[in-house]
């Protein structure tokens, strides 16, 4: 086996496998269980609005970045660095990026264990009429109780683990050429649903029509690159690792957008499908994290066919979940294979093992362990702002830097596969001065707490 392709010889089977996995990387509980909330706290669709132009402006051209480096190195996220880069610390981007893939992982899998929980409440019927004291009481009981969630985050880790244990071609492929699909039919069934309700057009609206005044509060900003780099899955090699199992001839660039293009369409149709309902029941919008597992479950009661719908809504969860947590896992995997020499089943272990121990802490901070708080923040928002506004966005630097400045500037257009000489001028000067001017002010504005 070649150190010099990944790990050993796997390689995606066609480069449609490959758009799929990265879309599934992209698309996940950052589009339909964050999106939704962070827009609704931050003005709808002037949110989106502002959302749209970072990703486009700036998120694509780093997720091309982050791309070429991996299809150029062809190992995982520190090998890469290091192959492109010998001696140099160009590395430590990688391994950053490793702590960062097991930090997400972490805390993700605390939420995809709730939302298993939550499809089995709705599977049983439990959740089909409200319970004792109402779906906010039951939410608070169940993420307080400091067993039975582990027990849910475990069996969503052993199943990722499951998968990336097969490895790229006959595992993470082939699950996403399932879930990908899936996904997508089941969003637009529950956005084509929601538009059948009744005062659906309010939801639409406070989705489409912006409210120009909300351009003057910085915060919209801020969370919308938040939003932009967590929903790409830009900054911690994640991206970076699955594209270096590409075969040659694969090319990046017009896979770059479509990734770019899928999620954006992914957060529009769960805004569709998350707005439209709440505001048919009246329900504010600005209610924050508990919009899926409160919100959603209350309006969801008072549906025709509501129990169905639930469901339906709690699978696609899952799905987005475990086709994102696929790519987190991959990451730490490839590195912890190629640096140990362990077997890819050996590897997938540890690092499973390592996810479950932190996010063992992650999801006790909402009960046994929330004596533990900085800011007001417990164990997992702690976790979710580490790598949401330094690790992601520095990792984006770092890697823009890295192609834009390090390398020499054929070598970028290179391994950017660009063809045209407009649009590699244009990726060049906004990998070299817009992205880290922008990701600069973002961070220092958000690390001061402005
Ligand atoms: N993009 C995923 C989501 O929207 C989260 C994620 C972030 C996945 C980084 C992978 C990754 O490398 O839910």
């Amino acid at each position: 086996m070649s150190q010099q392709s990944g790990i050993g010889q796997d390689q995606w089977k066609t480069r449609l496998g490959f758009m799929l996995a990265a879309m599934g990387s992209a698309v996940g509980l950052g589009n339909i269980w964050r999106f939704p909330y962070v827009a609704g706290e931050s003005g709808g669709a002037t949110f989106l609005l502002v959302y749209l132009a970072f990703v486009f402006l700036i998120g694509v051209p780093l997720l091309l970045t982050e791309f070429s480096i991996g299809k150029a190195g062809k190992m995982d996220a520190v090998g890469s660095f290091k192959k492109l880069a010998p001696n140099t610390k160009w590395h430590l981007t990688g391994i950053m990026g490793v702590i960062g893939g097991i930090l997400i992982l972490s805390f993700y899998s605390v939420v995809a264990g709730w939302s298993i929980f939550y499809l089995y409440q709705y599977v049983t019927g439990a959740f089909w009429t409200e319970p004792d004291g109402g779906f906010g009481a039951a939410f608070d009981a169940w993420i307080t109780n400091p067993l039975a969630p582990l027990f849910w985050q475990a069996l969503f880790l052993i199943v990722t683990m499951v998968i990336v244990m097969r490895g790229i071609g006959s595992g993470i492929e082939r699950a996403n050429n399932i879930l990908m699909p899936g996904l997508a039919i089941l969003m637009i069934f529950m956005a084509g649903y929601g538009m059948t309700l009744d005062g659906a057009g309010e939801g639409l609206a406070f989705l489409f029509t912006p409210d120009w005044s909300k351009l003057a509060d910085p915060n919209v900003y801020l969370m919308a690159l938040g939003q932009a780099f967590f929903s790409l899955s830009i900054g911690i090699c994640g991206m970076l690792t699955y594209s270096s199992y590409l075969k040659e001839k694969d090319k990046l660039p017009a896979a770059t957008v479509g990734v770019g293009l899928m999620d954006t369409l992914f957060a529009v149709i769960a805004g569709v499908m998350v707005f439209t309902a709440v505001f048919s029941f009246g329900v504010e919008p600005t209610s924050g994290p508990p919009l899926v597992f409160i919100i959603l479950p209350s309006i969801f009661e008072s549906m025709p066919a509501g129990g169905l719908i639930g469901v339906v809504f709690f699978v696609l969860l899952v799905m987005a979940a475990l086709s994102s947590a696929l790519s987190l896992l991959e990451l730490p995997v490839a590195y912890i294979h190629r640096t140990l020499g362990l077997t890819r089943k050996a590897a997938t272990a540890i690092a499973g093992s390592i996810i479950f121990v932190f996010g063992i802490a992650a999801s006790l901070g909402f009960g046994i362990w929330s004596h533990i708080q900085v800011n007001g923040n417990n164990i997992l928002d702690m976790m979710d702002n580490l790598t949401a506004n330094i690790i992601l966005p520095l990792g984006g630097l770092l890697m823009a830097f890295f192609v834009g400045w390090y390398l020499t500037r054929d070598k970028a257009i290179q391994f950017s596969e660009i063809e045209s000489p407009l649009l590699q001028n244009i990726w060049l000067i906004i990998i070299r001065f817009v992205a880290p001017v922008v990701l600069l002010i973002i961070m220092v504005t958000s690390l001061l707490g402005i």
